[in-house]
């Protein structure tokens, strides 16, 4: 059975303080990971069935296309680190073409973690599977009960593989993006000959593409953005009515990113237990940017970031590309 260690746990008195800090600051702010709530989740995974959304399809497409080239690449046997595991199914996919020799999923809650891998277990019971519950943005590196697991497994000296799916390096900046990728670096270069990171990234591309994607017909990434305020008010205490914020997105094509905010519907004061903002009409509240990459400049971060010479696929339209770098 796959052994579990939380490592982090959302401390509630520091999200408390993080989200009144960000939303005195100028301008106010909600960082990304206050989206996931359990509604915001299921609404993400609806985001993903919408025609606009394409990323998610569009990788799945570049795996199933791909997968057997990419296995030329990652050695056959070598730990995959799947950071921001959830459910496990995009690991679980390539689990037949990358034959993995141990299995460690990363997530903020082995909790959430725990259904997902005990079902993969079932399907490949002969391969050592590790549940860590950690707050990868804040460091990416093996905690000692990973070093010791790998060690009682026998895979210490395995290569690795850092799996990094979706393009949720793209909720990070450029600056934030090479610290973390100067982290994976060093989890690869610490195992066996022949590891490396397996990452998809969304790509630059015509603004009436990527608008659209974060701005969808039917409203869904609005209720989305929407949903971050009640997530908000349960863990602040705070009294935003999600019925007065606007959802706006767009996309900046000098910092190759979508931005998106909830714009104040007249002017409001929102109160919590120790403070409160007042917003005026249209000011904006700023949840989220998702930076798109030319295949080159992802290229040049993967290498400042210590790796060696990137390979890359995509799909037909140059959409998204799935890259593979050596350690
Ligand atoms: C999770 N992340 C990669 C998504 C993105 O595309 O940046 C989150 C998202 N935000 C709005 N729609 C989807």
């Amino acid at each position: 059975m796959p052994e579990f260690v939380q490592i982090h746990k959302n401390n509630d008195a520091a999200l408390r303080a993080e989200l009144a800090a960000g939303l005195l600051a100028e301008p106010p702010r909600a960082a990304p990971k206050f989206f996931y709530d359990a509604l915001g989740s299921r609404l993400f995974d609806a985001i993903t069935e919408l025609a606009e959304y394409y990323p998610t399809r569009t990788e799945a497409a570049i795996f199933a296309a791909h997968g057997a080239a990419m296995a030329q690449r990652v050695p056959p046997h070598a730990v995959l680190v799947d950071l921001g595991a959830g459910n496990c199914a995009k690991a679980a996919r390539l689990f037949p073409v990358l034959r993995p020799g141990g299995y460690v999923a990363v997530d903020i809650s082995v909790d959430y973690l725990r259904d997902a891998m005990g079902e993969l277990q079932q399907r490949h019971r002969h391969v050592p599977m590790l549940g860590l519950g950690m707050d990868f943005s804040a460091r990416l590196a093996l905690p000692p009960a990973a070093a010791d697991w790998l060690e009682r497994h026998d895979l210490a000296a395995a290569p690795r593989c850092v799996f990094y799916p979706g393009s949720s390096i793209g909720n990070f900046d450029p600056g934030e993006s090479l610290v973390l990728l100067r982290q994976a670096h060093a989890l690869c270069a610490a195992g066996g000959a022949g590891g490396g990171i397996l990452i998809g990234v969304d790509r630059v591309k015509d603004k009436a593409v990527l608008e659209p994607a974060y701005d969808d017909a039917l409203g869904v990434t609005a209720a989305f953005n929407r949903n971050l305020l009640l997530n908000v008010n349960a863990l602040l205490g705070s009294d935003f009515a999600p019925a007065r914020w606007r959802h706006v997105a767009f996309y900046d094509e000098a910092a190759s990113r979508i931005e998106m905010h909830l714009a104040s519907d007249g002017a409001q004061t929102v109160r919590w237990p120790g403070g409160e903002r007042r917003f005026a009409d249209g000011e904006r509240l700023h949840t989220e940017d998702s930076h798109k990459w030319t295949p080159e400049a992802f290229e040049a971060l993967l290498r400042e970031a210590g790796f060696g010479p990137a390979t890359h696929w995509t799909d037909g339209r140059g959409w998204f590309s799935v890259f593979w770098a050596p350690a």
